[in-house]
């Protein structure tokens, strides 16, 4: 693989926030940038949502070779009650030294590693001479929180005596992340999350040059300040490429049921809402959403999951969301437990307002559609990404409204009138319309993600 074509390995980690940006940059740079490319996938999966999705993309993307990579026995028990995703992480970080023959054998010119693998990936492939590049999967603001956190523990370990732990994060050319902002888990030193999280920020100055799937116009601070070295001196080169393009897998022969629904909707009149597949919502959160919703008066096109991983998942939608709620709100919504696609639906002209917890790529396919946001974050990195989309003019953040009823509920009054307040606002459509104009300019030939994506594999054929 030497000369004009370069071979490119990559390494997701586990979730679907993990593996649809890894599947777009493998078309990407198969397609768009004429790269060998092989994509390890790491066996089993965690949901099956990931299974479909690692089937789809070597059927649409034939060039794209499949590694096969198979983890080391690991003992679950000693992290009792942890999230599904982080054992895998977990699991995945310890089999790490087992890539190195995978390298070998596949005499790569560049591995590109997600995130969440960096710091035991790294020294992997360096003993071997392979150039090693991370994937950040969230957005620039966060890649900033990552790269500074550690530092930050540092700090507030001198000046407190090792009690003081996590405080709001000045990081430095950024801006603020209040401590409210900074994902739970960091909040405590021992979680594993945390563990991995620091150890990942601290390895990452080692990196050859990190990819994030953002776009200079949407987060023009936090890329400036790692570019510049002001977040961390020497950081390695930053690659901003997003929004990374949707992988067009093989159309199916009937549009799915919500896309003709979708379709028999006026223009932009539609409030489509998802939370994302990772985290189970409370019954009585999900009630005053639905009881929200329902008071709004909009149409709504609704995907409701109720458990941790996809496969669990065998409640009814009507005990869910309580008596008769499906009946009064029947033709002007359609309320769906299973896995739609929401690059489509997104795509959509009925669509008018994304209703998100903010997961980065849930944000980036907004973004790439011009397609407002009301911002309702959750968890992990969803409240910095939710300040990108208010800072970066792609929607409204209610940043009082939690999900952990900390603060209390959120009623279904106030969902509403958010709702009214911003739906059909034409303003906040305008300023999202620039978002995704911008988007379009970044990404396509010529703009400046196009360009990054050029340098980057410009590197690899050196
Ligand atoms: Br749910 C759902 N269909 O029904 P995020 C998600 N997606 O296409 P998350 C669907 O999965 P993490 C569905 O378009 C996005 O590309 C969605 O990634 C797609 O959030 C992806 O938005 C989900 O980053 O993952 O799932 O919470 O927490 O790992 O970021």
């Amino acid at each position: 693989h030497t000369g004009a074509t370069p071979h490119v390995v990559l390494l997701p980690s586990a979730g679907m926030g993990h593996l649809v940006p890894f599947a777009r940059l493998a078309v990407a740079l198969s397609e768009g940038h004429g790269c060998d490319v092989s994509f390890a996938a790491v066996l089993p999966t965690v949901s099956s949502a990931e299974s479909r999705h690692l089937r789809a993309l070597f059927a649409a993307a034939p060039a794209v070779r499949r590694l096969d990579f198979r983890l080391a026995p690991f003992d679950e028990s000693q992290f009792p009650g942890a999230d599904p995703f982080f054992l895998r992480f977990e699991a995945l970080r310890r089999s790490a030294p087992l890539l190195g023959p995978l390298l070998d054998a596949a005499q790569a010119s560049a591995l590109v590693t997600d995130i969440v693998l960096a710091s035991v990936v790294l020294p992997v492939a360096k003993a071997r001479g392979v150039p090693c590049y991370v994937l950040f999967t969230s957005s620039a603001a966060m890649l900033s929180l990552c790269a500074y956190f550690p530092a930050h523990l540092d700090a507030n370990a001198a000046a407190g005596g090792g009690r003081l732990g996590v405080g709001d994060v000045d990081i430095p050319g950024v801006y603020r992340i209040p401590k409210s902002s900074v994902p739970q888990a960091l909040h405590d030193p021992k979680h594993l999350f945390t563990q991995q999280f620091v150890a990942n920020g601290r390895g990452l100055v080692a990196a050859d040059g990190i990819l994030v799937n953002t776009f200079d116009a949407f987060e023009p601070d936090a890329i400036t300040a790692l570019r510049q070295g002001s977040v961390v001196s020497d950081f390695p080169p930053v690659f901003a490429v997003g929004p990374l393009q949707p992988v067009r897998f093989q159309v199916a022969e009937k549009p799915a049921h919500y896309m003709r629904w979708l379709s028999a909707q006026p223009a932009r009149s539609v409030v489509y809402v998802s939370f994302g597949s990772r985290k189970a919502i409370s019954t009585d959160q999900l009630r005053e959403l639905a009881a929200g919703l329902e008071a709004s008066g909009q149409r709504f096109l609704w995907v409701v999951k109720s458990t941790v991983v996809d496969r669990d998942d065998a409640a009814d939608l009507a005990d869910l969301l309580g008596d008769g709620f499906l009946e009064r709100v029947q033709g002007r919504a359609f309320v769906t437990k299973g896995w739609v696609e929401q690059e489509e639906i997104l795509q959509h002209g009925s669509v008018g307002l994304f209703i998100s917890h903010c997961g980065w790529n849930s944000v980036t396919e907004a973004a790439a559609f011009g397609v407002p946001v009301l911002a309702w974050p959750r968890f992990g990195d969803q409240r910095v990404n939710a300040a990108v989309v208010a800072r970066g003019g792609l929607g409204a953040w209610e940043e009082r409204w939690t999900w952990d009823g900390e603060k209390g509920l959120v009623t279904g009054e106030e969902v509403a009138e958010k709702i009214n307040a911003v739906v059909g606002n034409d303003v906040v459509a305008r300023k999202a319309a620039r978002v995704g104009d911008a988007a379009a300019a970044a990404a396509g030939k010529g703009g400046t993600s196009y360009q990054s994506l050029a340098d980057f594999v410009g590197r690899c054929r050196d």
